[in-house]
């Protein structure tokens, strides 16, 4: 292979290989920093409850350059979970993207695989893949890369994947082709999401309270559900304001084949709903799923909170 210099790189090749792993859409934009203020003002009106986590690093979410100094460009990266393996079945409900290998490390792997094929040839590109993993507005950074619209439900909806995307991305210092038309926000007069969000999270301005959303409740809330909270079933996320979406109702569908993940998770849901989930069988759904978030106390006591209901 060729020694190439890596200050320009065309985004095509980038498509290329990202396609090979699995990616639906890529997108690069330059690293600037973000100049307005949606952030502050989501936090200072406490829409981040408990995640205190969201209060540190401000200066890093909003100036990617500090985080990584040598980089240039944003890579985005969309991978759709749109298949059809969720099961919903089962009063106790969980949110279809937990209900498989959790996208952190899928996505991880698959970035870091595109950035070794890239340095093989272009040996002085540095990069760093994050998912989820870093103080990086990821829908902020999507939406310049022209891989869709902020949804009234604050979630990034592509047009043709719709809004069941995890999104990563690649910080590297090659230049490559920008992403540089106006995005245009296909929601039109639609409201579906606000409707259907039953305990109000999605205010006028298309911010999230987290505290009324059930995702939060019942994922990032270490504390009980409070009494009067109505998780609509749900004891891990919620997909309420995704399924009801148009655009993912004509999305185009992804095919996935990890029925062992499916399997398990269908295991762990009946002994659910016959009392008889213990840790052990939680712990290997934990291992592998996005359920690592939480502790089985908690999961249980997400359980108790929808019997209240029924
Ligand atoms: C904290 C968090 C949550 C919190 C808070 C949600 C929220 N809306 O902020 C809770 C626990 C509630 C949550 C829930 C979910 N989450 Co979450 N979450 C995050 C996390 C870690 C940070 C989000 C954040 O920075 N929030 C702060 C606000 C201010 O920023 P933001 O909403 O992301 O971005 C907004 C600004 O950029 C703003 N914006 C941009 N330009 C402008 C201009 C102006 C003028 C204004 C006013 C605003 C504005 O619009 C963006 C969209 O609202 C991200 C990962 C990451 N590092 O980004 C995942 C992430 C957003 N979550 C994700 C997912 C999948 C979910 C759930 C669907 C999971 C589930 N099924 O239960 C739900 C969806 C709930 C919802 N409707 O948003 C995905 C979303 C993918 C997508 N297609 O958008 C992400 C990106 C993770 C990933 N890597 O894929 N999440
Ligand atoms: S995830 Fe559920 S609770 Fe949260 S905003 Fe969407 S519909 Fe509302
Ligand atoms: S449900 Fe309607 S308003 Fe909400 S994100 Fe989808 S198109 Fe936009």
């Amino acid at each position: 292979m060729t020694e190439e210099n890596s200050k320009y790189i065309k985004l095509e090749e980038i498509v290329a290989l990202s396609q090979k792993q699995g990616f639906c859409v890529v997108g690069a934009t330059k690293i600037e920093k973000v100049e307005n203020d949606f952030l502050d003002s989501w936090l200072d009106k406490g829409y981040n409850a408990s995640m205190k986590y969201m209060e540190n690093y401000i200066e890093l979410r909003k100036n990617p350059s500090l985080l990584v100094p040598y980089a240039k460009t944003i890579l985005c990266f969309l991978m759709s979970y749109n298949d059809e393996r969720v099961d919903n079945e089962h009063i106790f409900k969980i949110a279809s993207y937990a209900q498989r290998k959790d996208y952190h490390f899928v996505m991880k792997e698959k970035l870091r695989n595109i950035i070794s094929s890239l340095q093989e040839k272009y040996t002085d590109l540095q990069a760093i893949a994050f998912v989820d993993s870093a103080p990086v507005l990821e829908r902020y950074w999507a939406e310049k890369c022209g891989l869709g619209w902020k949804g009234k439900n604050s979630l990034l909806v592509n047009k043709e994947y719709g809004s069941k995307v995890f999104i990563g991305e690649i910080f590297c210092n090659i230049t490559t082709d920008y992403f540089e038309e106006q995005i245009i926000n296909r929601c039109g007069t639609c409201t579906r999401c606000i409707d259907i969000c039953p305990n109000g999270a999605i205010t006028k301005t298309g911010e999230i309270d987290s505290k009324r959303c059930i995702s939060y409740q019942t994922i990032e809330n270490k504390q009980e559900i409070p009494y009067t909270f109505d998780t609509k079933n749900y004891i891990y996320g919620c997909d309420l304001c995704i399924e009801v979406c148009p655009w993912n109702k004509k999305a185009k569908k992804v095919d996935n084949q990890d029925i062992e993940t499916k399997e398990l998770m269908n295991d762990v849901l009946n002994k659910i709903s016959e009392n008889e989930l213990d840790r052990t069988d939680f712990n290997k759904l934990k291992k592998v799923t996005p359920l690592s978030r939480i502790k089985y106390d908690k999961l249980i006591s997400n359980v108790e909170n929808v019997k209240k209901r029924l």
